[in-house]
């Protein structure tokens, strides 16, 4: 700005030295007067063209961005749909002119993919994704778009399938001896087996988490599922009722094991969400803490009381999940409580002639293993080696159910 000033002064004084020159001398008073006049109006002319100019060079900036955002997390995620959303954190200085989430297949989605459209307005919001297909995953961006273009907010990734509700524990592969020589003659020979890693349910499967499953597939109300029976609604310890059209676990009871369930209602429950029925071997590992093993004779001690609600403390009935110590791997209830299914078919010799890698029990058989012991029966039944088996149409008030996972 001072030079400019000086550029002035300098070509004013040059008009000075010119009229000078002019011989008049009576009206050199008037000119002087006249040139300071001017020279003040031409100073003030060069500075408001100045800042004019300084003021239009300010304009010429353009501050304007493309939105800032964050996609928000990923919920309610079904085999078909899923809910997102974005929390715009800077609109760029203009107006949003439209907003939502993007997704697809491939990273990276833009606009150009599948979008939700949430109008134009500045909030945040959420979008419901649909039309997806079950098992696949995708990538989800949230998007906001103003005169300068549109932003995306960091990238999210789901697979679209049922999620499990319940915790997981994972069980590192590993090698072990399964069975036992303290107990039944079908606990022997011990035999040295070998495991892929696998997560298993920290809990049994409680009432309102199996009442959720009946409704979501649209079981009968009266417990069965294509003609096959899920649950017995006539059981004698049945703890889910059937009101108004819904299942629904009975008042205080939610977070209890669910009881009564056959094996291919709990078949279905685990590959509901994803998994499968353990195989016995993967129980046992589990039971017996897996590579953290202790040994112990029940799930997690020698003392059954610390770690089991068994027919010495229960009081003559099931407890709420996880209220007993959990065993070396962080795993609640293995022993008591309720007994659980497995995937293998029953064999009393088969620890004679069991495969060493992955053993997935006899190709076929009567009754399905039954593991862990329960709430009433001998303490001797909730011993990390026991083994027992039901038909798997059977249901008792004894015994539940835990899924595992393989990724
Ligand atoms: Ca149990
Ligand atoms: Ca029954």
């Amino acid at each position: 700005m001072f030079g400019r000033f000086v550029y002035v002064n300098k070509h004013t004084s040059m008009f000075t030295h010119t009229l000078a020159k002019i011989k008049d001398r009576k009206s050199m008073t008037t000119l002087k007067i006249s040139l300071t006049i001017m020279k003040k109006s031409i100073l003030i002319l060069f500075t408001v063209v100045f800042l004019t100019s300084c003021s239009k060079d300010d304009d010429l900036v353009d501050n304007t961005t493309v939105p800032t955002l964050t996609t928000l997390a990923i919920t309610e995620i079904t085999p078909t749909s899923a809910t997102s959303g974005g929390d715009i954190t800077d609109a760029g200085g203009a107006d949003i002119t439209a907003k939502g989430v993007c997704w697809n297949t491939s990273p990276s989605p833009t606009i150009l993919d599948f979008t939700t459209d949430e109008g134009n307005n500045p909030s945040n919001y959420t979008s419901s994704i649909s039309g997806l297909i079950v098992n696949t995953t995708y990538y989800v961006r949230a998007y906001a778009t103003n005169s300068k273009g549109t932003g995306y907010g960091n990238e999210l990734e789901f697979t679209a399938k049922n999620v499990f509700p319940g915790e997981k524990v994972t069980v590192a592969g590993g090698a072990f001896q399964m069975g036992s020589t303290a107990g039944r003659t079908n606990e022997s020979p011990i035999h040295g087996v070998t495991l892929s890693q696998f997560s298993i349910s920290k809990y049994e499967i409680t009432n309102v988490q199996y009442a959720t499953f009946m409704n979501d597939i649209g079981a009968n109300g009266n417990g069965s599922f294509n003609g096959v029976e899920y649950l017995d609604m006539a059981g004698v310890g049945v703890q889910i009722s059937h009101t108004s059209g819904d299942f629904i676990a009975n008042s205080g009871k939610e977070n209890y094991p669910v009881i009564e369930v056959s094996w291919f209602g709990a078949k279905a429950y685990a590959e509901y969400y994803g998994g499968r029925l353990p195989t016995e071997a993967e129980w046992e590992f589990a039971a017996k803490g897996g590579n953290s093993s202790s040994g112990y004779i029940y799930s997690g001690s020698n003392t059954l009381d610390d770690v089991a609600w068994s027919t010495a403390n229960s009081g003559g009935t099931t407890h709420p999940i996880g209220t007993k110590n959990a065993n070396e791997l962080g795993i609640h209830d293995m022993s008591g409580n309720v007994w659980e299914w497995t995937n293998d078919w029953f064999g009393s010799d088969y620890y004679g002639s069991s495969p060493s890698d992955d053993p997935q029990g006899l190709t076929s058989g009567i009754r399905r293993v039954n593991r862990g012991g329960s709430w009433n029966g001998s303490v001797s039944y909730s011993r990390v080696a026991y083994r027992n088996g039901s038909n798997p149409v059977n249901t008792y008030e004894n015994l539940g159910f835990r899924p595992v996972f393989v990724p």
